[in-house]
């Protein structure tokens, strides 16, 4: 039992002990952590008692919101019945094999709402196979793993080079943090790992609004530059493209439809394997299963790992489509990888209770007919307000860019940290938002309903009217 304590106790345990990701431990230290206690629905609790609409969904996770008993229920049943145990020596559990049949179900039907169904290099192919990891970045691992023994076993193990994305975000670990193309990770621990190589983001605005090109323009040009990258490397060393459908710790950034399927071309066109790292998009947060379904392209793996047990315990993967796990499955022998937790019973109870609740509630239909729609008009008209420059929304993933000039889109000068300005004034105003530079993002838990979009809005104009008046004071416009 969790013993109850003051805030001022609390932050005084955490400063003495606990070490939080991507922070400066001292300058924590000295401000204090917020301390959230409890959280229902859509809604955080602090341990001042003050209430948080929670409009990043923990960390992009919590699919179906806080209190879902029907979670709590399977993962104290599969507690009760078989707490733990491995895959690794020829044996198996009822959860884990029930959840590779209900992923490679939910792959089948994934074609939703107009979506593309899901297939790979322009084949038939289907997802009917899945490797189980403990997170996102876990699965990006196995993704490194799988797509180089791939070329191996086919005999071309000189085909090493992934290509990613500058600004990417593919996790944490060595393999992720090099897949990923946050310049911030590559400086410490001797990143990125060899054979990983980035092209840049198909961020319009960081490409000065090239003169004369429509966004649509904009996204072939910058899948090109994955041509270009292929061919400066050699296509016989390119074992696979990876990308985030919408880039989420990047600042939700929303390619033109243009992008993803001239991505697609260029892989079909050299053979090279297309990866999806759908760990934030998948599950339902762009209005279909998978974000690939709403980019429209088909990719040969997909990671996972958030949206699939909403959260609500650790679990990761990567789905594996037809082309390669037949190449792994008839030719490759064994596969020299797995971590202890790949399969968890507990995490993949949890994972089906959460499936099929988000299928009884018709979660992503929910998304893609109604509250993605809503949320899009409403985010539309913040378009007015004098500090948006730009405002998107993809499914429930928004953001909106915060600029010092409207007309001309003219930046904040970075070191006025205008997002954290804004961000500041969302958590005393009772609000989670999340700021990436000048990008203020969200992506709220898929249960919300239209009247708590309202409110979340209302709730963001306050704070951007709030920051606005700071940057006035200050004589920053
Ligand atoms: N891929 C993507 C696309 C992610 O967003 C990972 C992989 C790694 O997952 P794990 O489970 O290993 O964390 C992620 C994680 C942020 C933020 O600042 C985003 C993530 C993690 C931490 C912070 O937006 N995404």
């Amino acid at each position: 039992m969790t013993p109850q304590r003051s805030t001022a106790e609390w932050q005084a345990a955490d400063a003495a002990h606990f070490l939080h990701p991507f922070t400066d431990f001292q300058a924590l230290a000295q401000k204090g952590s917020r301390i959230i206690t409890s959280a229902h629905n859509i809604y955080l609790t602090d341990s001042d008692g003050h209430r948080l609409l929670d409009a990043m969904s923990g960390l992009w996770c919590v699919n179906v919101g806080y209190g879902q008993q029907a979670l709590v229920d399977a993962a104290t049943r599969q507690l009760q019945t078989l707490p733990f145990y491995n895959s690794f020596f020829q044996t198996a559990h009822p959860p884990a094999i029930a959840l590779a049949e209900l992923l490679a179900d939910v792959c089948a039907q994934a074609p939703l709402g107009g979506g593309q169904p899901l297939a790979g290099a322009g084949s038939t192919q289907q997802f009917k196979h899945v490797f189980f990891a403990g997170s996102g970045s876990e699965g990006n691992d196995t993704v490194v793993r799988m797509v180089r023994r791939y070329w191996d076993v086919l005999g071309q193990p000189q085909r090493q080079v992934i290509i990613s994305r500058h600004n990417a975000y593919h996790g944490s670990t060595m393999a992720g943090a090099s897949l990923g193309g946050m310049s911030g990770m590559h400086a410490q621990g001797g990143l990125p790992i060899p054979g990983i190589t980035h092209i840049d983001q198909p961020y319009w605005v960081e490409h000065g609004f090239p003169a004369g090109l429509s966004r649509d323009d904009f996204g072939l040009v910058a899948a090109r530059w994955l041509e270009a990258k292929i061919l400066a490397v050699g296509p016989e060393n390119v074992a696979a493209f990876i990308g985030e459908p919408v880039q989420g710790a990047g600042g939700v950034i929303i390619p033109p439809a243009t992008y993803w399927p001239e991505i697609q071309r260029i892989c079909d066109h050299y053979g090279i394997l297309l990866v999806s790292d759908e760990v934030i998009t998948g599950f339902g947060r762009t209005g279909q299963w998978f974000g690939c379904q709403t980019m429209g392209f088909k990719p040969d793996l997909m990671t996972f790992a958030k949206g699939v047990t909403s959260g609500y315990i650790p679990l990761g993967g990567v789905m594996v489509g037809d082309r390669v796990a037949q190449v792994l499955i008839e030719q490759g022998g064994e596969f020299e990888h797995g971590y202890t937790y790949s399969g968890h019973p507990v995490a993949c109870a949890v994972a089906i209770a959460n499936i099929q609740l988000i299928r009884e509630q018709h979660l992503v239909e929910q998304v893609h007919d109604d509250v993605g729609p809503y949320l899009a008009t409403a985010f539309e008209s913040l378009r007015e307000h004098p500090l948006v420059g730009d405002a998107e929304t993809c499914g429930l993933m928004g953001a909106l860019l915060l600029v010092k000039d409207k007309a001309k889109l003219t930046p904040f000068d970075p070191a006025l940290s205008i997002g954290m300005v804004c961000r500041g004034h969302c958590f005393a105003n009772g609000l989670i938002m999340r700021a990436v530079g000048a990008r203020m993002i969200i992506a709220p838990p898929l249960v919300i309903s239209r009247a708590q979009i309202d409110e979340m809005v209302a709730l963001i104009r306050r704070c951007l009217d709030l920051t606005l008046a700071d940057a006035r004071r200050e004589g920053w416009l």
